[in-house]
């Protein structure tokens, strides 16, 4: 099996903690989206890392690739209406990593082309899932499971493009929390270059 990833992005990161936590044999395969790489768009129309192949499969995006590879040993996924909500904070996890991208996007661009109603809108949407995630932090598991694996790589992006938000010093609980996955080699390993 090869994962084609970027080091510095958030959803690769998710499957390449799951990679590494389980042991699985993964090829790791760098690419840089931006770029036209036949690689990349021959295994993924959209152009978007993560992309996994598995023998004559091609699977995209992360949940699906994260679902894939954690079937693939004892999971994390739990069965019946657990899943549910463990697919939902994963997706709570996503939609932050989604939030900042953009909001990040847009302060990029050349400053006369910057739509500020929708970079706040995202910003917005960061601190609310933030301000969530504070309020149900003894609710979250362990490291690792489903929906942290999204959550604490959202976490991981906020301080990597968005550390002027000082998330820390507004959700004590939350940071408290997300210190257990930042001592784990899993997150060490995967962390995006300086
Ligand atoms: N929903 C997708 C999002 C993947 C995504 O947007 N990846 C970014 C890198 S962090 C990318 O490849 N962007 C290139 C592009 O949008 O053309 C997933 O979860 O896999």
């Amino acid at each position: 099996m090869k994962l084609i990833i970027s080091p510095t992005s958030p959803y690769s990161r998710k499957c390449r903690i799951i990679i590494r936590e389980k042991g699985l044999d993964v090829a790791e395969v760098e690419t840089v989206p931006f770029d036209d790489e036949s690689l990349l768009h021959d295994v993924n129309p959209l152009g978007k890392v993560p992309a996994l192949i598995d023998g004559e499969n091609a699977l995209y995006d992360s949940p699906v690739i994260c679902e894939y590879l954690d079937a693939l040993d004892e999971p994390w996924l739990p069965k019946g209406k657990a899943a549910w909500r463990q697919k939902t904070l994963h997706a709570l996890g996503d939609g932050m990593i989604d939030a900042v991208l953009t909001f990040r996007m847009e302060r990029i661009r050349p400053q006369e082309q910057w739509w500020d109603f929708w970079a706040m809108r995202q910003e917005n949407a960061t601190v609310r899932a933030l301000q969530h995630l504070e309020t149900i932090t003894d609710e979250l598991g362990e490291p690792w499971e489903f929906g942290n694996l999204a959550i604490a790589c959202a976490l991981g992006y906020v301080d990597f493009r968005a550390a002027d938000m000082q998330w820390r010093d507004h959700m004590p609980k939350l940071a408290k929390w997300f210190e257990a996955f930042e001592k784990l080699d899993s997150w060490a390993k995967t962390a995006p270059p300086e």
